[in-house]
């Protein structure tokens, strides 16, 4: 580590500033950063990390300020981009820094670099980091050439540069786990513990995912499918075990149960070894099937959600979801028989959904009765196939470096306020729902406001098409 560069990473999301997270309360660590910590160390590089989650923006700076480094690297995503430009003008502005390299990685630079390099990045790494981040900095610190750095793109003599891609990191099993132990987890914990009476940790077992789906990005890790070793996964649950008090683990994983492979040899790993685990994850209803329930409850699932986003076979193909909408109720169905909770998620407003298709979700809702589900409705991602297709019709174009992707308008069947209204007649109808099936309890007088609520909220709908 002997005259090795002042690396520090961070990334610039304000806990306190998100209004709607501050509500729901579920902060997850910035992982891919420790991924990076940890794999810097590996080749020696000390590496610190600042999480922005839980301070301001002034004390932000203030740490960065103290910190001095000579490359400081920015984690950035959809949500945090406007957070970044202002970090970076203030790192730019600030003397003490004038000597610090810029460097931002994460999924949202790899279809915006233009736009972030005129905002002032001096580099970008596009796809997964470790690699091109760490060599990089190695090869600045050595005075060596960067253009032959694969996933960059900088800027030399007022030119962008853009290097080749960067080739698909393969052997996961080589990556160490990530350097949880830069952070504060703790106050993480505590937050959930607080506001949901048990705390998570996340954890990452796969890159990549083979499907296909428009509105998705896959702007790091590609359509690919690459995953570690089942042993060296347990071998990562139980030294967390070993480190830190929590209660539940959330498996970041694009598609968990992909590999059916995999998860019986997870599962004969965890049972093997009696390691005692309880976690939620993610994962699609074609890669699910009653052996793949058991197994998922024999290694201490306890929640699973399965991704449809929509009640209508028409739009799942629309979206080139590549799931029969039967085999997500079915799926959904068989799991809360087996004792494990089932979510899913609910999009609407994807362009060429009609009426009759939000009808048909909320039948398809009412079929399958998941535990939980979210709605959200439907925006271009940079890059995705959904941007591509429809970017000629956007109903606006907002100020690229104050706005987020989730400003784009796309051109939707209805307005903005008849979805508004479409969420909330659907999350109505199905809280009437649980409650004629028991599942939750209200007083006569809840139980009316709600079927008016639901009522007013369908007629809104038809005065807003
Ligand atoms: C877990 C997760 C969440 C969690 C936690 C987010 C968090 N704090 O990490 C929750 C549920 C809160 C969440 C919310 C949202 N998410 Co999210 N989420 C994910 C998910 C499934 C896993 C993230 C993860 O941990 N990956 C594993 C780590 C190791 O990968 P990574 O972070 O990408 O890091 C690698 C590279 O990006 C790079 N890298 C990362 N940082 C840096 C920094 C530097 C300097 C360098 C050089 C490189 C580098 O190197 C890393 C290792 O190779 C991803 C999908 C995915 N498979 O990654 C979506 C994803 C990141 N989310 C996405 C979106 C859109 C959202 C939301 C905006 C959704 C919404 N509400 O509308 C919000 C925004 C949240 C926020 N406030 O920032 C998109 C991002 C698209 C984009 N262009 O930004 C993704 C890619 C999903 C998708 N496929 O579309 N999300
Ligand atoms: S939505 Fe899920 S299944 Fe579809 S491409 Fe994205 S990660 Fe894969």
């Amino acid at each position: 580590m002997i005259n090795s560069p002042k690396v520090l990473l961070t990334h610039a999301y304000y806990l306190a500033i998100d209004e709607k997270e501050s509500k729901i309360m579920k902060p997850y660590p910035p992982l891919g950063i420790l991924y990076l910590a940890a794999y810097l160390e590996k080749k020696e590089i000390a590496t610190d990390v600042i999480d922005s989650t839980f301070i301001d923006f002034e004390k932000h700076i203030e740490l960065i300020k103290n910190n001095a480094p000579d490359f400081i690297g920015i984690y950035t995503n959809l949500m945090t981009k406007i957070n970044v430009l202002k970090l970076i003008n203030a790192i730019k502005n600030e003397p003490k820094l004038v000597h610090t390299k810029i460097i931002l990685g994460g999924p949202e630079v790899k279809f915006n670099s233009t736009n972030f390099h005129n905002n002032g990045a001096e580099f970008i790494v596009k796809g997964e980091g470790e690699e091109t981040f760490h060599e990089l900095i190695s090869n600045i610190w050595a005075n060596k050439t960067i253009k032959t750095i694969q996933g960059l793109s900088y800027i030399e003599n007022g030119n962008i540069i853009e290097n080749e891609d960067r080739k698909k990191l393969l052997d996961m099993d080589s990556l160490p786990t990530p350097a949880r132990e830069k952070i504060n987890l703790q106050l993480y914990f505590n937050a959930w513990k607080e506001k949901h009476g048990a705390s998570t940790i996340s954890v990452s077992t796969m890159r990549g995912c083979p499907y296909t789906c428009k509105w998705c990005s896959r702007a790091v890790y590609g359509q690919s499918y690459r995953r570690k070793n089942a042993k060296l996964v347990v071998d990562e649950l139980q030294k967390i075990q070993n480190q830190y008090s929590f209660d539940t683990i959330w498996f970041v994983d694009d598609v968990f149960t992909v590999s059916h492979k995999w998860l019986l040899e997870f599962t004969n790993e965890i049972t093997n070894r009696k390691v005692k685990i309880k976690y939620e994850c993610i994962t699609r209803a074609d890669r699910m099937n009653e052996d793949v329930i058991k197994l998922l409850k024999q290694s201490g699932c306890y929640r699973v959600w399965i991704g449809a986003e929509s009640g209508s076979q028409k739009v799942i193909d629309l979206m080139d979801r590549r799931v029969n909408v039967n085999q997500v109720r079915e799926m959904i169905i068989e799991t809360r028989k087996n004792g494990i909770e089932a979510g899913t998620f609910i999009m609407l407003g994807y362009p060429g959904e009609k009426e009759y298709d939000i009808i048909e979700t909320l039948n398809h809702l009412k079929i399958s009765n998941p535990d939980y589900f979210t709605i959200t409705t439907a925006y271009p991602i940079k890059g995705t196939e959904l941007y591509l297709e429809n970017e000629s019709e956007f109903m606006n174009s907002p100020d690229w470096a104050s706005s987020s992707d989730r400003d784009i308008k796309l051109k939707t069947e209805y307005s903005k306020k008849y979805y508004q209204y479409a969420v909330r007649w659907i999350n109505n109808e199905m809280k009437l729902l649980k409650f004629k099936s028991n599942q939750i309890n209200l007083s006569a007088s809840q139980h009316l406001k709600l079927y008016i609520k639901s009522k007013l909220s369908r007629s809104l709908m038809r005065i807003y098409k």
